[in-house]
């Protein structure tokens, strides 16, 4: 922290660090280590009160951590194969990762989002990002798993996103990078002016929670970095930030931060949907990917689509506005009252909040200061409504608390600072290690947030926990928020980088968690629903084996004339109907490490023996005190060989 002092003071904020190391001592003072331990004790057998979403960022999953605990539950596999439960690896989830680009096995995933009804997160479903590969996917909370993932053409980089309107009616994407739309072979020289970004609004089935693109708008092709809808009286708009509208092509780092101020985008999402029913958008040809899981089978298929509704703002006036914001904006955030939109102008030390009524007035008054491509730039003084000065450098990303105050992450300064949007005063600031980068309220972007903790999600970890050679897990720390001045509780580890998290009260969650599938109602085409039916099936050099787990054997446990050559498909139904027996199955060569089998489900494996032998097969996940005897064996003979094909139980 030495050397952050120092730059605070060779930048001329000597009055802040000041600040900052009084802050410090006199937070060591009021809270001993063990009062903190107390605050986030939760006994042995009693529950966390929140669930947290953490992103796992690189590793394209999500964890689910308990708050205030900060004990790691699971993680939910979502766009990366997972060795634990077979997740990607089994036939009846492969079509999850089906792209334009072919399957694709991973991916990178930043923003969680929960569901919400009237601006409160109701539990029903989380979305995350898919950034690399542009990505929604969707999680049901009942289950905890990833049931539809949609590919968002048109589109480079799907950073600003999935954020949510209101009442989930659409979730947003865009381009951080934009890109030649439609794609097609150019120079990358030729950037300026042709280069396109794609804002887009995948609308939400209220019902099922299945996505569809609904529409998307055509915009120059800036950075657009990140994304919140309003709520309230900005319920029908949605924000975006974008840096590089200088619209550099090269050494962004510098040629993308000449300007001044760059811009919060503000697209009126009711406005578009007039736009699109009166005829004024056109369809873009583009093939991209809708997968999408059946609730009954279990099986996910794909479903591709051919065109994309877009609009041009040119064609649609009152569509899309832009809030000049200065300097390279990352974050954008609304209040819980939607009448401030809060923008984290990392490249800036005082912080500008823009007033949504204000907007709406400069708009009526066409108080405009030019236009960028025809859309209209509003007058910056006529919409601000106050600056934050002092605030801290590289402010990132801002949440809130039901009270009216903001508490933004900062990543230079590594602290969260907390000011009030009655008088825009920093009233409080908490160092956090190292490099923070979002940070989290449950609820800290609904209507009603809690005033329990904030979790700052750090990027550098170094000296915090033990070392474990070069690469250190990310960090996350737990800030009690309920007092006047944000108290640390406690600090934990988290798995992949923790780009963003979301946050919820347990009760909302828990009471509808499912415990097993009804095996009466399993609609696999390959279940087998009692040991009656278990079978092996040639069909030419295809095998399906039919095959039953239930404490503790598989039925059948010794098969035999399956030759080298074959395509085998193993076809697992888990008899169980108990909460947490699922079954797993391996067989000595095949390329996953195992399915992991739920109760009441089928899952499938694929394995082609390459050699003749005998191969054992086994359950991998320990379900009764029998466990280490539930295997079997499979007999290959070779190609030509005329063992007949046989199987058995108890023979
Ligand atoms: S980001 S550290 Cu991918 Cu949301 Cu801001
Ligand atoms: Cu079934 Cu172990």
């Amino acid at each position: 922290m030495r050397s952050r002092r120092w730059l605070l003071v060779l930048l001329g904020l000597g009055a802040l660090a000041a600040g900052l190391v009084l802050a410090q001592g006199a937070r060591t003072a009021s809270r001993t280590a063990s009062d903190a331990a107390a605050r986030t004790f939760v006994p042995p057998g009693q529950h966390d009160e929140y669930y947290g979403f953490f992103s796992g960022g690189f590793n394209g999953q999500v964890s689910v951590v308990g708050l205030p605990s900060g004990r790691t539950l699971r993680v939910i596999p979502v766009f990366s194969q997972h060795a634990e439960n077979g997740y990607g690896y089994s036939e009846e989830t492969k079509a999850l990762f089906n792209t334009s680009h072919g399957p694709v096995y991973w991916d990178d995933s930043h923003h969680p989002q929960l569901s919400r009804t009237n601006g409160q997160s109701d539990g029903r479903w989380l979305f995350i990002n898919g950034n690399n590969t542009p990505r929604i996917a969707r999680i049901d909370l009942s289950t905890f798993e990833t049931v539809e993932i949609i590919e968002i053409p048109n589109v480079g980089g799907n950073h600003p996103s999935p954020f949510a309107t209101a009442n989930t009616e659409y979730l947003v994407a865009g381009s951080r990078f934009s890109q030649p739309v439609p794609q097609r072979d150019m120079p990358v020289a030729d950037y300026k002016g042709n280069f396109k970004g794609m804002l887009t609004f995948v609308a939400v089935d209220p019902d099922s929670g299945e996505m569809s693109l609904a529409f998307q708008v055509m915009m120059p092709g800036f950075d657009y970095d990140l994304a919140h809808c309003g709520k309230g009286p900005s319920a029908d708009w949605c924000f975006f930030t974008s840096y590089n509208v200088e619209e550099a092509h090269t050494l962004l780092e510098v040629n993308a931060s000449q300007a001044d101020k760059d811009f919060v985008t503000a697209v009126n999402w009711r406005r578009a949907e007039q736009c699109v029913a009166e005829g004024k958008a056109t369809e873009l040809p583009v093939r991209y990917a809708h997968n999408i899981v059946d609730e009954a089978s279990g099986i996910a298929r794909t479903e591709w689509l051919e065109s994309a509704t877009v609009l041009d703002p040119a064609d649609c006036e009152g569509l899309v506005y832009f809030l000049p914001t200065p300097k390279s904006p990352h974050g954008v955030d609304v209040d819980p009252t939607g009448e401030y939109i809060v923008p984290g102008g990392k490249l800036s030390a005082t912080i500008a909040v823009h007033s949504f009524s204000k907007m709406l007035q400069a708009i009526e008054n066409r108080d405009f200061d030019g236009d960028a491509y025809g859309i209209p730039i509003l007058n910056f003084d006529a919409i601000v409504a106050g600056q934050v000065e002092r605030a801290c450098l590289g402010p990132l990303h801002n949440e809130f608390d039901s009270k009216g105050n903001v508490y933004t992450s900062c990543f230079i300064t590594s602290e969260i600072i907390k000011w009030r949007l009655s008088d825009f005063q920093v009233v409080d600031r908490m160092p956090v290690y190292y490099s923070i980068g979002h940070l989290m309220i449950p609820g800290g972007d609904n209507v009603k947030p809690s005033d329990s903790y904030v979790v700052a999600l750090n990027k550098i970890t170094k000296d915090r926990y033990l070392p474990t050679g070069p690469e250190l897990t990310q960090s996350a720390q737990l800030i009690d928020i309920s007092g006047n001045t944000m108290e640390m509780l406690l600090d934990f580890p988290t798995l992949g980088e923790p780009h963003y998290a979301q946050g919820i009260a347990a009760d909302l969650v828990a009471p509808n968690s499912k415990q097993i599938y009804a095996l009466a109602d399993n609609t696999h085409p390959y279940a087998t629903k009692s040991e009656a039916d278990v079978r092996v099936e040639r069909d030419g050099d295809v095998v399906h084996v039919y095959m039953t787990s239930i404490r503790s054997h598989f039925a059948p446990d010794v098969i035999e004339g399956i030759k080298v050559g074959d395509t085998v498909y193993w076809h697992v139904t888990n008899l169980e109907q108990d909460w947490d027996v699922p079954h797993g199955f391996a067989v000595q060569g095949m390329e996953a490490a195992n399915i992991l089998i739920m109760p009441g489900r089928t899952l499938t494996v694929k394995w082609e023996p390459k050699a003749p032998g005998v191969y054992p097969f086994y359950c991998t996940d320990f379900c009764s005190a029998l466990h280490q005897e539930m295997q079997g064996y499979v007999r290959v003979p070779p190609a030509d060989s005329d063992v007949a094909l046989s199987w058995s139980l108890g023979q």
